[in-house]
């Protein structure tokens, strides 16, 4: 059995990198005698500025898209991540012991959040791999299904458990697999292709938004930077093409297929005639989702009791994982 993990922050609504880098796969990895844990990050959500009157709202609109999307709670568990913020927090202390700074100084999530001002940076944003690895571990998940930019978390978590198995001697942490599925493994912006697509991002027109309309939609790709080019004849020809790199792979990863087929079709065809198209494609994909999430955010209770029956899940799974590395790592009465 795989035992799936993954989550996302509630820091703004998701965008079309979180849908197809991540989310659709959630989806897909469902059954199969999967056990998959869909965690709402929100104690990740705290490492920028937030608006503390926003986060339980933005908490109830990722799991309602994670539900719009197709994550089925009859097969998987959805969670906030405070609602066991204690193992959480308490399990990221332990393993902080054992990941070495030189190692967190690499991050590049890091460098691009903190910026120019890493100095002035909170320890909270500089910590977020270990509370990450901390995520993964605490429920023994063996597959973890991300983006590439997350790539490089999930090795400091390998690496974290691996050191916490050598120095206490048991195999006891799984080391857990990364899963970087699809063809659009990292969107990028719709303003630059040489950024990835942000949810928090200071331009709205650099992403989209699964909660925007048609209309909202159609602008956005119709304004999306490209260059004077026609569309290639090959995906060779996509070199040094960022913009017209990522729109291809968007219009691939949501019609199912690939860029090789997407060039087949669009080789030497002005934008003007392939952006009305690949809008017409994204409000076909997207809307169905924005709807059903409207519905669900009208009923937050229910959204409320699926959060809390997911939380009991997660806390029966990790309690006996967090006893267990207290009693390895040799505390009184763990
Ligand atoms: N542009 C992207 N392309 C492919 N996958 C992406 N993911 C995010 N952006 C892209 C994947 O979405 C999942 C959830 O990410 P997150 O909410 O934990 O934070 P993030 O990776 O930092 O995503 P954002 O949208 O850029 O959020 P903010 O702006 O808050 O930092 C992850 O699996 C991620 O790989």
């Amino acid at each position: 059995m795989k035992r799936i993990l993954s989550g996302m922050q509630p820091t703004n609504r998701l965008q079309l990198g979180n849908y197809l880098g991540a989310l659709r796969n959630w989806v897909d990895l469902q059954g199969n005698g999967n056990q998959c844990l869909y965690c709402v990050v929100d104690m990740h959500a705290i490492t920028m500025p937030y608006d503390a009157a926003q986060l339980a709202t933005s908490t109830r609109e990722v799991t309602a898209a994670y539900l719009a999307a197709g994550v089925d709670p009859k097969h998987s568990s959805i969670f906030a991540q405070s609602a066991v913020g204690d193992l959480h927090a308490e399990l990221m202390w332990y393993i902080a012991t054992m990941t070495q700074i030189g190692k967190l100084d690499r991050m590049t999530q890091f460098k691009d959040k903190a910026g120019k001002n890493a100095e002035k940076a909170g320890l909270g944003l500089y910590a977020y791999p270990v509370l990450m690895a901390a995520d993964i571990l605490l429920y023994q998940a063996t597959h973890v299904p991300v983006g590439e930019d997350q790539k490089q978390h999930l090795e400091l978590t390998r690496d974290v458990a691996a050191t916490f198995n050598h120095r206490y001697g048991k195999e006891f942490f799984t080391i857990p697999e990364p899963m970087i599925m699809g063809e659009a493994t990292r969107v990028m912006s719709l303003r630059d292709g040489t950024q990835k697509m942000s949810k928090s991002a200071e331009s709205d027109m650099s992403r989209i938004n699964l909660t925007d309309t048609a209309e909202v939609i159609a602008d956005k790709i119709k304004r999306a930077k490209t260059d004077p080019l026609p569309l290639p004849e090959t995906v060779d020809g996509l070199k040094d093409r960022p913009e017209a790199d990522n729109l291809i792979t968007i219009y691939a990863a949501l019609s199912g297929t690939t860029k090789a087929a997407v060039i087949a079709e669009f080789a030497g065809k002005q934008f003007s005639e392939f952006k009305p198209k690949l809008s017409d494609l994204t409000v076909a994909k997207i809307g169905p989702i924005t709807e059903k999430m409207r519905h669900l955010l009208a009923e937050p209770k229910e959204i409320d009791v699926i959060l809390e029956a997911g939380a009991e899940k997660a806390r029966s799974i990790a309690a006996p994982t967090l006893k267990e590395v207290k009693q390895l790592m040799g505390f009184w009465k763990a």
